[in-house]
């Protein structure tokens, strides 16, 4: 008996199976439950879940009828519906690298395993295709020259963004295909500093021209005019960004683009207590030369009304005057000229400025004009406009009635709207015009080799409290991100599947394309009525609302709230949206007396953005863009720009093998250590590494090769089958246990089964194993 005991050594491991627990099938509800026939084995541990949400682990002692018994680790014995308990794995299979290792592949299971990797700082673990990166809090001895030269060299293996990386680099190379590193999460989960080591890596191994280094410099100068300090991360991206970096044939980096999305403008004009406006108008405060100072009349942040309102100017650790000499640096890096970099400085206090200006009531009408003080001349010296030009823009607007222009005065709330659209636009397009300068600082050469590496990190999916135009824009996005991820998972199994030529056709999977459907649909999607209801004069948020329930309510995805709110069912959860302020952001106004003035300016910046401004209209003839109600109507909506950037940037993704990052945040915090079960698991479930489980599910998710399954299970055969080929004693194996036809498939070389089938197997083997083992140790005990 001891000389045939079967191998259960390492080799074993890599072999071992995923029966995947089976999940309800519908949307909303997908709970795990995959005790069949499992805690009928006694002294197996299992999971049990504690009132708090949390899971912990006990060893049942008994079961009888729907009830058992199970002893938890503190020595509490309790009784427990047999039902809930949800198996755990052996303790052989702790901290996994790759959950699909996992025998069983549950969400306590999930949970445990990256929280014993996370306690061990083994913040990386692949879940099949996917990397999950769960962010430490601290700095992990994980990353630099000897680490990147470990991975390239493939000397070390274990999950990493660099393996991830260097995977993409390989592939680019042998298949000739670009690829892509789509790096997803929530705010604070790690997205940005995941994003940077990729970069980090592709340098370190396509570096030489020096372009590298100026691909790296652009995070500091894009983090600067783009994050900011929010209540949930100090360093919050608040834009999305691709960054798409070109390689020669010889393997070494030639240039790069980036494309950004969605910068969130309203930050400039107002943020929340606590929260900070973009990283750069502090730093130039805090960091600008005394001549600069004298040349934009800089004053200190907190003489700034559009800084002051969050009460909050610095950040715990930060010295901001520092950072703005390394922007500064970056910026000559990436061939900003000093006298370009000026002008920058010129527009950012020149968007302080118009914070301070203020109004004052001029007839007994309410209407107001700005008040000539310093906020004001210093505004009109700085974008290069005579003091009443600028006034003028600020408190009245052109209309065109008919064949008449008329002058309309402005109350004190519609001036303190156009000062800050004028502001969030200055800004807004100075963001994009410095973009563009590091395009063309990192311009591909003439020489396009068409192979390239794209890193995406992009706001993940979000559900807040509140949930306004902002988290529309965004879940949306997601929607699409994880069709495509979705699509491709699904691709990867059919391959394997026509490769081992079963038939797949018996695999089907549930895509999100009715969520899609519900967003993109014409007439009667959530867009197209949101457009439409903005082009109405007379549209508000509430019309907007009861328009939504009255189209739209038979779709499954989508239900009316009380108010102006409605929910969509997306595929990470439901979200209820408030309507109020959708109507203006999607319109984005900026009067076209705004326009008109920057482009008068005579500093080159304002004008620039002008000409960009009307560019972006779609009849960029001015006087056509007068109406009644003074809306240039005919512009984009900020709803349609950005769907239309979203099927640009997932056509571009269409052509490429990606790859997918999913960060995650064990703790609100923030604080290293400290791992929160029900905060990771609605991440997990948000971000779709539970989905990857779900997709691999709908197929035959469990595989083993014809030899590796007459080797593991042939043992437990009745007859003797030593002489038989391993194909003809896998089937032999398939028929003693009764395993139903439409639960396998026989391939060319391997098995594939349905969830679970092999878990009867696996226990049957495990307590075979356990008999020969104890036999074994009593013999043992004999012989001493
Ligand atoms: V947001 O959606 O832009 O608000 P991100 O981008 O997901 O968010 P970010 O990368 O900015 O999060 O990470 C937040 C903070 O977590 C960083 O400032 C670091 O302090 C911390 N972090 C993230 N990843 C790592 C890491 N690999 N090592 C150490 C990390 N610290
Ligand atoms: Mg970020």
């Amino acid at each position: 008996l001891i000389e045939q005991r079967p191998s259960v050594g390492d080799e074993d491991l890599d072999t071992v199976v995923m029966p995947l627990p089976s999940i309800s099938t519908s949307r909303r509800e997908r709970r795990w439950s995959d005790t069949s026939s499992y805690a009928t084995n006694k002294k197996l541990q299992s999971w049990f879940q504690l009132p708090n949400g949390n899971w912990e682990l006990g060893k049942i002692l008994s079961t009888s009828g729907t009830e058992s018994t199970i002893s938890l680790p503190d020595g509490k014995v309790l009784k427990v519906k047999t039902e809930s308990l949800v198996p755990a794995n052996p303790d052989i299979l702790d901290g996994v690298d790759d959950l699909m290792q996992l025998s069983y592949l549950n969400e306590p299971s999930v949970l445990y395993n990256l929280q014993y990797r996370y306690n061990r700082d083994m913040i990386y673990t692949k879940a099949g295709p996917v990397l999950v990166a769960i962010n430490p809090f601290k700095e992990v001895p994980l990353y630099g020259n000897n680490y990147i030269e470990a991975y390239k060299n493939k000397s070390m293996e274990s999950p990493h963004v660099y393996a991830i990386t260097d995977t993409a680099i390989r592939e680019m190379i042998r298949d000739e295909v670009n690829q892509s590193i789509i790096i997803s999460g929530e705010s604070g989960a790690g997205k940005t500093e995941t994003a940077k080591i990729a970069m980090q890596y592709l340098a370190a191994l396509g570096g030489g021209s020096g372009i590298e280094y100026e691909i790296l410099k652009t995070n500091p100068i894009l983090e600067a005019f783009g994050n900011a300090k929010t209540l949930r991360n100090d360093n919050s991206s608040r834009f999305g960004k691709l960054i798409e970096i070109h390689f020669s044939e010889t393997g070494k980096i030639s240039g790069a683009k980036i494309q950004t999305f969605l910068l969130e403008k309203s930050r400039v004009v107002q943020c929340m207590e606590g929260e900070r406006s973009y990283h750069i108008f502090y730093q130039l405060c805090a960091g600008a030369s005394p001549k600069l100072r004298e040349k934009i009349n800089l004053k200190i942040a907190s003489e700034y009304k559009y800084l002051r309102q969050s009460n909050c100017y610095t950040i715990t650790g930060v010295d901001d005057a520092e950072r703005f000499h390394a922007v500064m640096e970056a910026l000559d890096i990436v061939h900003v000229s000093k006298e370009n970099q000026e002008s920058v400085f010129a527009m950012l206090a020149a968007v302080l400025w118009l914070g301070n200006v203020s109004f004052s009531v001029v007839d007994n009408e309410n209407h107001v004009e700005p008040m000539a003080d310093e906020g004001l001349t210093t505004v009109a010296k700085l974008i290069g406009c005579n003091v009443g030009e600028l006034k003028l823009a600020l408190s009245t607007r052109k209309m065109r009635v008919g064949n008449d222009t008329i002058v309309q005065k402005l109350t004190l709330s519609q001036a303190i709207d156009t000062r800050d659209a004028l502001a969030k636009s200055i800004y807004s397009c100075l963001f994009d015009w410095l973009v563009e300068q590091v395009n063309k600082s990192l311009a591909v050469g003439k020489r396009r080799t068409g192979r390239s590496i794209s890193i995406l990190d992009i706001y993940g999916f979000e559900s807040f409290e509140r949930n306004s135009f902002e988290q529309f824009c965004i879940n949306y996005a997601n929607e699409r991100l994880q069709q495509h991820f979705n699509r491709h998972l699904f691709k990867l199994e059919q391959e394997e599947y026509i490769q081992d030529g079963i038939d797949w056709a018996k695999v089907d999977f549930e895509d999100n394309q009715d969520c899609l459907n519900l967003f993109e649909k014409k007439p009667l999607g959530l867009l197209s009525l949101l457009d439409e209801e903005s082009t109405f004069p007379n549209g508000t948020d509430l019309t907007f609302a009861n328009k939504l329930k009255q189209h739209l309510n038979s779709n499954s995805c989508f239900r009316g709230e009380r108010g102006k709110a409605f929910s969509v069912s997306h595929y990470a959860g439901e979200v209820t949206y408030d309507t109020t302020g959708f109507l203006e952001k999607n319109r984005d106004l900026l009067h076209l007396d705004s326009i008109q003035l920057l482009s008068s300016c005579s500093c080159h910046l304002p004008q620039i953005f002008a000409s960009n401004m009307l560019t972006q209209t779609e009849k960029p003839i001015v006087g056509h863009l007068y109406k009644a109600g003074g809306a240039d109507s005919q512009k984009l909506s900020v709803a349609t720009k950005f769907k239309g950037q979203l099927f640009q940037l997932m056509q571009r993704l269409e052509n490429t093998t990606p790859h997918f990052i999913r960060c995650i945040k064990p703790n609100n915090s923030p604080s290293p250590g400290s791992y929160e079960q029900g905060l990771v698991l609605q991440q997990l479930r948000c971000c779709g590494v539970l989905e990857v489980v779900r997709i691999s599910r709908c197929g035959f998710p469990t595989r083993m090769s014809h030899q590796k399954f007459a080797r593991r299970y042939g043992f437990l055969l009745l007859e003797n089958v030593a002489s038989q080929d391993p194909l003809s004693v896998s089937v032999a194996i398939l028929h003693q246990f009764d395993i139903m036809p439409e639960m396998y498939q026989v391939g060319y070389t391997k098995l594939f089964f349905r969830t679970g089938q092999i878990g009867v197997l696996e226990d049957t083997r495990n307590r075979t194993l356990h008999g020969i083992l104890r036999v074994q140790s009593c013999f043992r005990g004999h012989q001493a």
